[in-house]
């Protein structure tokens, strides 16, 4: 597995501190043969960027992504901007032949999402996209579990994904309240991820209908784009949200079980409180991230007296990534899912395969985040195939 891995990355905040963390630690944790080159760091601010470039360990930085993609030494491109960039950017990044890696959502909507994948797979280039939460050992396991049978036919999947930090109206006006910049709110931003558990754990879904609200109007603007600890100046002036403070939708998957989703960015006290349940005719399973090494899982072909919610901690040898981390019972983080991510991703470059989720797993999120948003411009129920 030699190949050279140098790659250039375009973004240097959230997602890309997440990413170079990532980075450096696959050969700690994977092995030696994992070690990839952390060539060049992008971003518009040269200021920051260049400090990036030194907190994180990249070799050089540039302001202009192009930079990046005509470097014929460069065979990875990682983009982890807002989304609005993500199109451009990859697109651009395939023609060149790089192999890519791409934050979720993957586009602002299908069409765009769709183009993206076409464009990948008739490349020929490795692609992969940020649904990191694929990568947590108890999700993984609930996915055996499923695949394996233990929770029989399937009944129920419900979801829900909290966060709060959009409570206070005096909340800047971030780009993840700018629809030009973000697409949708917590329906892509958070929905994403949820809707992307449900087609890893139970498949696809078939029909969907949703209802959104955006509680706060209108929020203080700020200068640049701003993350989620942004703060604005006493007496900004307002600026119009046009995207989902929340969304609820239920649905029903192709297999016949019931779905139903909660996204918001006003639940207080939940930071980022994403879980799921899982009922089936032999069992159940339920996830919370803020435990995010248990898995609950109920066998209900056990007798009466024992039966209930076990909680299992998936950290021994047996659990997925477990055996290149600790010893049992010493938890993994956030963090870990990301170098996880890259391990699978990086792995299968070298291999020349072509790793899960790829781009199609973005489009498949991106048919059904368009889907809820036209059963609530309809008021309707929407059948996502013909999305
Ligand atoms: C904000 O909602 C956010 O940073 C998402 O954009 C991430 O995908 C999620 O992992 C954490 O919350």
């Amino acid at each position: 597995m030699s190949k050279e891995i140098n790659i250039g990355i375009i973004g240097y905040k959230f997602m890309g501190k997440a990413h170079s963390s990532a980075f450096t630690q696959l050969p700690i944790y994977f092995g030696e043969d994992m070690k990839v080159n952390k060539k060049i760091i992008c971003g518009r601010n040269e200021d920051k960027v260049k400090r990036a470039a030194s907190q994180f360990g990249w070799e050089e930085y540039a302001t202009d992504y192009r930079e990046l993609i005509k470097r014929d030494d460069i065979n990875v491109i990682d983009v982890t901007t807002p989304s609005n960039y993500h199109k451009q950017i990859v697109m651009e990044a395939i023609d060149a032949g790089k192999n890519v890696f791409c934050e979720k959502p993957l586009a602002l909507n299908v069409q765009d999402a769709r183009e993206m994948h076409e464009a990948a797979a008739k490349k020929g280039i490795k692609h992969q996209i940020g649904f990191n939460y694929r990568f947590v050992p108890a999700i993984r396991l609930a996915k055996q579990l499923i695949d394996e049978g233990r929770l029989g036919k399937v009944y129920h999947f419900r979801a829900r994904y909290l966060q709060d930090w959009a409570t206070s109206p005096d909340f800047p006006l971030t780009w993840r309240f700018d629809k030009k910049v973000c697409g949708s709110g917590s329906s892509g931003d958070l929905g994403a991820h949820v809707i992307d558990l449900a087609h890893f754990l139970v498949g696809d879904l078939k029909v969907v209908t949703g209802i959104n609200e955006t509680f706060i109007k209108q929020r203080p603007i700020i200068e640049g784009e701003g993350g989620l600890s942004a703060k604005a100046e006493k007496g900004a002036p307002l600026g119009e949200v046009l995207i989902d403070d929340a969304t609820i939708f239920c649905g029903q998957f192709e297999c016949g079980a019931l779905a139903s989703f909660e996204m918001t960015r006003y639940a207080a006290g939940n930071k980022n409180g994403m879980g799921f349940e899982i009922n089936g005719d032999k069992g159940s399973v339920k996830f919370f991230f803020e435990r995010m090494n248990e898995l609950m899982y109920c066998d209900y072909t056990q007798d009466g007296l024992t039966q209930g919610f076990t909680r299992i901690q998936t950290t021994d040898y047996m659990h997925s990534y477990a055996k290149y981390y600790y010893p049992a019972g010493h938890v993994i983080g956030y963090a870990d899912t990301f170098t996880c991510e890259m391990y699978e991703f990086i792995k299968a470059i070298k291999e020349n395969d072509q790793a899960a989720p790829g781009f199609e797993a973005g489009v498949k999120a991106a048919q059904v985040i368009d889907a809820v948003d036209l059963s609530i411009a309809n008021r309707a129920w929407v059948n996502v195939a013909e999305v």
